[in-house]
């Protein structure tokens, strides 16, 4: 299926990583909009960026328009997937989306401090908190799919927002996390529920999103090996 050209055209700059990036890759294809991906010089390209980080997105249009330039992952997200239609108008039912995000990224940055801290005892306790969110995340994204019908949709009967997010932050974990737990995958797989297993299958095989869902890795196969 080739992109709408009356759509604007994007570039994604991000590192070569799942991260932060890989939702906003997720939401560009299944936008079915042009895109293409740069990889700054780092940390040479870090003070040209807006606040110094990556991902950044920059939007092209097509009628002559200045380019739009926006940071910090979380609100590129919403800004494709609004614009884009991956979440609903209505704002309490995009909110019950953004919350489930939100959630998880919390689970990211508590993984990131186990990564950074050097001091063994501290290190365990980050783990340990890692561990912990993971556990609370599973236990609510299992009832939400299971009041949504168990169809691996977290809401209504097609893609969304919130199932893109969940998709990745299980992909960061049980792939982009190996270097640096290597047993990681071993750790979450005993913990996965048939809801979520059905979920991550759901996305991964989704048409909107085949052209580049497994370039980042194939997760169904990570988590059943
Ligand atoms: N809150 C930011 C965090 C972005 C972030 O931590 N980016 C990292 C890569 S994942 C980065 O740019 N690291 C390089 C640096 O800080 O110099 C977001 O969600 O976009």
């Amino acid at each position: 299926m080739s992109a709408d050209s009356d759509k604007p055209s994007y570039v994604l700059r991000y590192f070569d990583a799942i991260g932060y990036g890989e939702s906003i890759r997720l939401l560009l294809t299944a936008a079915n909009v042009e895109w293409t991906e740069e990889r700054p010089e780092w940390p040479r390209e870090k003070p040209n960026q807006p606040f110094g980080r990556l991902p950044v997105l920059i939007e092209k249009s097509t009628d002559g328009s200045p380019e739009f330039l926006i940071c910090e992952s979380g609100s590129v997200e919403r800004y494709l997937a609004r614009t884009y239609g991956f979440l609903p108008t209505d704002l309490k039912k995009a909110a019950l989306q953004e919350q489930i995000r939100d959630q998880l990224i919390d689970a990211i940055v508590a993984f990131t401090g186990f990564v950074r801290d050097i001091h063994d005892e501290d290190k365990n306790a980050k783990l340990k908190t890692f561990e912990e969110m993971l556990d609370k995340i599973i236990a609510i994204q299992t009832k939400n799919l299971k009041s949504n019908g168990n169809t691996g949709r977290l809401f209504g009967d097609s893609l969304s927002y919130a199932d893109i997010a969940t998709y990745v932050f299980f992909k960061n974990v049980a792939i982009g996390f190996v270097k640096f737990k290597a047993d990681i995958a071993d750790y979450l797989k005993p913990k996965l529920t048939p809801e979520i297993i059905k979920l991550i299958s759901t996305v991964e095989t989704d048409p909107k999103l085949a052209k580049n869902v497994l370039k980042s890795g194939n997760l169904v196969a990570a988590i059943s090996a």
